[in-house]
């Protein structure tokens, strides 16, 4: 067989970059590595008594370590579609990562913490002023409250097309659907842009 007429028959993979954002461990590692495809890329530095002051663990005292740079992963959500996942460092003193990862990015998950609700407004109001669409995935967390997804839209103030669906971030089902939610989410605001306008 000629091989270079089997490659031709296989069309490239569409590879779509996708952020993983989010309060200070709200889950984006987690998320991040229970769907990912491949080994998942991990930054993770152990917290030490010199970010006691600087960094706030109010909620999440059992938290040893924290991502520093970001995570990344890879997942294939249907033949042709590639996903390519970075998880933003979620303290505030990482901050100047985010323009970074997010250049080249079509569209973003803001992880939200049901014990730490209010720590997801920066990545919102974030990716609002950029006009980065995303969608908002609650993790439950057993000790969090556990919201309706119409209290944190309102919570968050967010635009009525913005999605939000309570998930698992532990959980591969549920991290994927997050994910096919949001591709269904980019698709919509394509097919409404006027043509020739970014969505
Ligand atoms: N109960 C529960 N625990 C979770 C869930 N998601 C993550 N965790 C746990 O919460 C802890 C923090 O998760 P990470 O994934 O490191 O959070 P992160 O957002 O990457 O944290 P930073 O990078 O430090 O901002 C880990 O011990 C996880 O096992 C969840 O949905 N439910
Ligand atoms: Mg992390």
């Amino acid at each position: 067989m000629d091989s270079r007429r089997s490659e031709a028959a296989e069309p490239l993979p569409l590879a779509v970059k996708i952020l993983v954002a989010g309060g200070f461990g709200a889950g984006k590692t987690t998320f991040v590595g229970s769907v990912s495809e491949i080994r998942p890329l991990r930054t993770e530095e152990v917290l030490s008594e010199r970010g006691v002051g600087v960094d706030d663990t109010s909620g999440v005292a059992d938290k040893t370590t924290t991502t520093v740079a970001m995570d990344f992963g890879r997942i294939t959500v249907r033949s042709g579609l590639v996903l390519y996942l970075f998880g933003t460092p979620g303290q505030d003193r990482f901050w100047f990562m985010w323009d970074e990862l997010s250049q080249g990015a079509l569209g973003a998950i803001v992880l939200a913490d049901t014990r730490r609700l209010g720590d997801c407004f920066p990545a919102v109001d974030y990716f609002e002023s950029r006009g980065l669409p995303f969608l908002v995935a609650v993790n439950q967390f057993d000790d969090g409250y556990d919201y309706t997804e119409e209290e944190v839209a309102d919570a968050l103030d967010l635009s009525p097309q913005t999605p939000v669906l309570l998930c698992d971030a532990r959980d591969r089902d549920s991290a994927k659907h997050v994910l096919t939610d949001l591709v269904r989410h980019l698709i919509a605001l394509g097919d409404r842009a006027p043509a020739g306008h970014p969505a």
